[in-house]
């Protein structure tokens, strides 16, 4: 199967300012040594790398009414919207690398807005361990990276909910969170309340990764656009060691695979977020390594023999 594929812009954010360990802030430079850039070149893909969008320093402050570094967040999500809103209008798909999980707030408010005016449908493939679905009212941490979800679903302080001008940027049912397993109580109850579709392991273990994937992309079509926020903790840790919150029973290497081969398949893809890697906490930029050989999939390049 040969597949086209947008022009590709890879957009830096060097920043930790929404987790609660040091180091995703130095992810997309460990992505761009583990070759993101030339694996997708060698896919036939036309590539730039934009280099990094610029933000606040982290303070490293406790939190403050449920949040830690509110204005930052708020800061560095409006740098992200913004250099993904450029390449959208620009035809391009853009790949964000993290940087930490908050933001995708300000990616997840770009697509938003890029549907909305080009009149296609929105589909989110959330891969993750966490649902990201707390408030400021229930997180157990203050961390914004908790959050993402909840504030595109228009749950979280105006000045990230709006940050996209349409509140809510989308629909609980525009979004399908894969690989869950480390949901916190309160935080579920939310997740319930607003109907969010979750995958999580158990579903995963009972049916099987290509029954899930079948079931998340379900009704996705030619007018579909389909954001990939892939948190690498979605990985099992035995494989991924390099990130903040490593929760051990996530999919292994085939099961990751998988997930990625089938959403090349759907040709639907058109943004992508590699979020909360942490050479900090990485062994020899192994789950950087990891994480381009899945973007390599998720960009077509199968194991198959049939294609
Ligand atoms: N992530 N549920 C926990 C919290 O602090 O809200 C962990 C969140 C992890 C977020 O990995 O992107
Ligand atoms: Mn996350
Ligand atoms: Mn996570
Ligand atoms: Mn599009």
């Amino acid at each position: 199967m040969s597949r086209s594929f947008p022009p590709v812009s890879l957009i830096g954010a060097p920043t930790d300012i929404g987790a609660g360990h040091r180091g995703s802030s130095m992810g997309p430079e460990a992505l761009r040594i583990a070759g993101i850039g030339d694996a997708l070149s060698a896919r036939g893909i036309e590539v730039v790398d934009r280099g990094d969008v610029i933000g606040p320093r982290n303070p490293w402050q406790p939190p403050v009414d449920g949040y830690r570094h509110l204005d930052e967040v708020v800061a560095w999500n409006r740098a992200v919207m913004e250099a993904l809103g450029a390449e959208f209008r620009a035809g391009r798909m853009p790949i964000l690398l993290g940087g930490d999980h908050c933001l995708a707030i300000g990616s997840l408010s770009a697509v938003a807005r890029h549907c909305r005016e080009s009149g296609r449908k929105l589909r989110v493939l959330w891969l993750d361990a966490h649902s990201d679905f707390n408030t400021h009212e229930v997180t157990p941490s203050g961390n914004i990276h908790g959050m993402p979800v909840a504030c595109a679903c228009g749950l979280g302080p105006d000045v990230l909910t709006g940050l996209g001008g349409h509140v809510p940027a989308m629909r609980p049912d525009q979004i399908r969170q894969i690989g869950i397993r480390s949901v916190d109580p309160p935080e579920k109850k939310l997740i319930q309340q607003h109907g969010l579709d979750v995958y999580d392991m158990r579903y995963i273990d009972e049916v099987g990764m290509k029954r899930t994937m079948e079931a998340a992309l379900d009704g996705v079509d030619e007018d579909t656009h389909l954001h990939v926020s892939f948190d690498v903790d979605f990985l099992d840790p035995s494989i991924a060691p390099g990130v903040g919150t490593t929760v051990p029973g996530g999919p292994n290497y085939r099961e990751a695979q998988l997930v990625m081969e089938m959403i090349a398949d759907s040709g639907r893809m058109g943004s992508l977020d590699i979020m909360e890697l942490n050479p900090a906490l990485d062994s020899h930029n192994a789950t950087a390594e990891l994480a381009v050989d899945l973007v390599e999939s998720l960009f077509g390049k199968s194991t198959l023999m049939r294609d």
